[in-house]
């Protein structure tokens, strides 16, 4: 393995887990853990298929395994080997295994936190594996002094998906009270369908392919909504979402809202209905959410997952992708004020979708400030750095996780970090040549997908991350993709400049 050209065998070797403290929640977990000191490398895997724990129980040293079994062939097996060294009744078990605790936990998880612990907020990640071991890298794995909470979108655009979210599932099983797992909009069964999880599944297990799906669509569908981390930090994918009834005298805002609407922002009047107003923490709580496709519009549960801040005051429909809503800064104010809370920390919106809207920040350094207002603050944070991959167009983005630390939690520190070097098989992609926004919007897939809210549209891509030198069927894309060929196909290289064809 070329350790100079990236994340190699020895990167890692530097992190400890010391679990010493013999109270802490991780001792109450896992009596195995207890009074253990336990020095973590990441290095050669032992090549054997990964099996599962003879006793049913998930250990630190299998998930270790788990992990640079990963790592490792992701730069040294095809995707078709996949199977071989992942087989797919393990996939199923611990996807099982964790199904049992995830669909306990309530639609927003409450996490209290003592003076020992940090939290740290991850964002979007989208199946970029090696960026997670390079988070941990830097900040250090899950453990009694370090507590995590990601907010979705683990999923979709990255080659390492389904590793990425199985070793999440792990640490959900190994430690569920210092990692938690939040639903993203791409963690169902409509949009992972046509953005690519679904044939990276199908590519990974030729012959289990729909079963091991189906089995990620229903651990999808449980995955909690949204956190509030030690009484002051509210979490969740999208954002802020309506009340489904205005009697219920658990909303709230309306009037807020309606005064700072016809007094400043000059929006039209029929974009303010009566029946749009903010929803509360309690209403949040009685979503039903165990629904895999999230194409049925459960308002609610479809707003707290897509919904977008905007500069402007008010509460109204999102056109991205017709789900969800723009809330504005008042909403921002009433919805702190009302829960008693001090910060919002919400993802979902990386540099393409933001670059899609003029005059709003930009999403470069992973992270922004999009609301400061009486009662706290509203950011945005990204995890997936160079995104997106493995298309023509590169915002050379970092991405960046929230410290949140004792004794107030109220202050998240953002770290930006830049992206993993990825191997070079890997970058060896045939691309569709996207030159040019007019060129992509000329294609009736890519519309398709703008109307679903997604910004660049899949269709463009084929990994050749498993048959390297072998010549890409370019007619494979409208099958496996179900969209037209757009009609100005060229090869490319990506580690060559694009050939101009004009
Ligand atoms: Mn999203």
């Amino acid at each position: 393995m070329g350790d100079e050209e990236g994340l190699g065998a020895h990167d890692l070797q530097d992190i400890e887990i010391i679990m010493e403290d013999k109270e802490g929640l991780v001792c109450g977990e896992h009596s195995d853990m207890q009074d253990k000191h336990v020095d973590m490398e990441l290095g050669e895997p032992t090549q054997d298929p990964i099996s599962w724990p003879q006793n049913g129980e998930i250990t630190l040293e299998w998930i270790v395994n788990l992990m640079e079994t990963f790592k490792w062939a992701s730069w040294n097996k095809s995707l078709s080997e996949f199977a071989s060294i992942m087989p797919h009744f393990v996939v199923e078990e611990l996807i099982t295994k964790a199904s049992h605790i995830l669909c306990q936990e309530p639609n927003c998880v409450k996490i209290q936190c003592d003076n020992n612990t940090e939290v740290v907020v991850i964002g979007d990640l989208r199946g970029q594996y090696l960026d997670l071991l390079g988070i941990w890298e830097s900040v250090g794995l899950p453990s009694d002094k370090q507590l995590f909470v990601f907010n979705g979108n683990y999923i979709d655009r990255g080659k390492s998906s389904l590793e990425l979210f199985l070793v999440l599932l792990a640490w959900k099983v190994f430690l569920p009270h210092r990692i938690y797992l939040l639903r993203g909009n791409h963690e169902s069964s409509d949009i992972s369908e046509i953005c690519g999880f679904l044939k990276e599944v199908n590519r990974k297990f030729p012959e289990h392919g729909q079963t091991v799906y189906r089995k990620c669509l229903e651990v999808f569908a449980e995955l909690p909504l949204a956190s509030i981390i030690a009484d002051c930090v509210y979490t969740t994918h999208g954002g802020l979402f309506r009340s489904e009834g205005i009697t219920s005298s658990q909303s709230f805002g309306e009037k807020e809202i309606q005064d700072d609407h016809g007094n400043k922002s000059g929006r039209k009047k029929q974009k303010i209905t009566t029946t749009l107003c903010l929803g509360s923490l309690d209403e949040l709580h009685q979503v039903s959410r165990f629904v895999q496709d999230l194409s049925a519009k459960d308002a609610i549960l479809t707003d707290v997952l897509w919904s977008d801040p905007t500069t402007e005051s008010g509460l109204t429909e999102n056109n991205r992708g017709d789900a969800g809503l723009l809330w504005g800064p008042d909403c921002t104010e009433a919805f702190l004020e009302h829960s008693k809370l001090k910060v919002i920390i919400r993802s979902h919106e990386g540099p393409d979708s933001i670059a899609c809207q003029k005059g709003l920040k930009n999403m470069l350094e992973g992270y922004s400030t999009d609301h400061e207002v009486e009662s706290g603050k509203l950011h945005t944070l990204f995890s997936a750095p160079d995104y997106p991959q493995h298309t023509s167009k590169d915002y050379k983005s970092k991405g960046a996780y929230a410290i949140l630390k004792p004794p107030n939690f109220d202050t998240p520190e953002f770290v930006s970090f830049e992206a993993r070097k990825r191997h070079e098989a890997e970058i060896k992609t045939i691309s569709f040549a996207q030159q040019s926004d007019s060129a992509a919007t000329s294609s009736g897939a890519d519309i398709a997908f703008r109307a679903s809210g997604i910004a660049t549209s899949p269709s463009w891509i084929i990994s050749l991350a498993d048959d390297v030198g072998t010549p890409a069927q370019i007619s494979e894309a409208s099958k496996v993709e179900g969209s037209p060929l757009p009609s100005d196909l060229q090869c490319r290289n990506l580690t060559s400049p694009i050939t101009s064809t004009s």
